[in-house]
């Protein structure tokens, strides 16, 4: 079923200004996307963001009021406590604790998401391969959940309901022991039944593996691609980001360095729509997917991914000034899926 077929309320509808959705106790309208709005409409230019791409009404998405902030979490890598196992390797250990909360998504626009550490997308672990994993799991949602791991493990370890621990119950906890491997960029999630509605409500984040004598040095960043199904009704989203708050990185432009290689962990975990991609502007990067290989398969400026893929790019930027990304399926980038890298000497 698309969404032109569906009588109430759509994306391309809200798309086209005739919307109005009530979203948790929010409601778009004096706040609706301006994006909904034509693009030269009086309240779309005058807030010094970004004609046509902000939201109707006023500026930015506060990360105080999230207890998150999108530009922290592109550069924060969560390598665990770390330790020496009696056989000599690697022992990584982490704690991670699923919640509800309502979060802010544009301007006075509340959402109910389930999250991993209070934020989405959750805290990116990052280990080397060979590592061991060992992630205590606790539950303090008012729903059942669980940590799904995209890695090579043993099946009572697959974090799926019926499995090992299987659904972990509100007030409960298990841990998962997973080795690192292979290396890579990968992904975790909850896979709690219905699977789309508990990753489409935040519970999802990025697994770094790093090679043995890991990757030439760089200026790291990770971005995972999502949307906002904010009338849950299985029917596109409403709102697209990456890093969970639409266009802020329009507002909060990328700072990096002219000359200096950037890396972009890039993954989708976009639910109700089946394909997502990134397009960068003025430049071509290089691309691994799943990160699997340390020699790249393409050097383009457009990559495809569906949900669940995920790879790193590498670009080096010669010239100074802002260059725009955005998701090439240009409706996305419309409501929400932009943002730019600003690039200095
Ligand atoms: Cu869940």
């Amino acid at each position: 079923m698309t969404a032109d077929s569906n009588p109430g309320p759509t994306r391309r509808g809200f798309l086209a200004g005739g919307a109005l959705l009530g979203v948790a106790g929010a409601t778009f309208g004096a706040r609706q996307l301006a994006g909904a709005a034509p693009l030269h409409s009086e309240e779309s230019h005058s807030h010094g963001v970004m004609s046509g791409a902000t939201f109707r009404g006023s500026g930015v998405v506060d990360p105080a009021i999230n207890g998150f902030d999108p530009t922290k979490i592109l550069r924060d890598f969560d390598y665990g406590k770390v330790s020496t196992l009696p056989n000599g390797r690697t022992l990584r250990e982490w704690t991670v604790t699923a919640s509800d909360k309502d979060i802010e998504i544009a301007p006075g626009v509340k959402f109910p998401s389930w999250l991993f550490n209070g934020r989405t997308p959750g805290p990116t672990l990052r280990a080397t391969e060979g590592d061991r994993l060992r992630i205590r799991f606790i539950n303090n949602s008012k729903h059942p959940h669980t940590m799904h791991f995209h890695s090579i493990h043993p099946s009572e370890m697959d974090g799926v309901p019926g499995q090992g621990a299987g659904l972990v119950a509100p007030g409960s906890e298990t841990t998962y022991e997973i080795d690192a491997e292979p290396f890579g960029f990968h992904l975790y999630h909850c896979h709690a039944n219905p699977l789309a509605e508990h990753i489409a409500r935040g519970m999802y984040a990025g697994l770094i593996i790093d090679p043995d004598g890991g990757r030439p040095d760089a200026d790291e960043m990770v971005m995972i691609q999502n949307g906002w199904n904010t009338t849950f009704d299985g029917e596109g989203n409403q709102m697209y980001a990456v890093n969970a708050i639409p266009f802020h990185y329009m507002y909060a432009p990328i700072q990096v360095k002219k000359n200096k290689l950037v890396r972009i962990y890039l993954g989708n975990m976009l639910e109700y729509d089946p394909i997502n991609s990134f397009h960068l502007h003025a430049n071509f990067f290089k691309y691994y997917p799943t990160g699997t290989s340390l020699v790249h398969s393409e050097f383009t400026d457009t990559i495809i991914q569906g949900q669940g893929q995920r790879g790193i790019l590498e670009v080096t930027f010669p010239f100074a000034g802002k260059f725009m990304f955005h998701a090439h399926k240009s409706e996305f980038a419309d409501l929400g899926w932009m943002g730019f890298f600003e690039v200095t000497e």
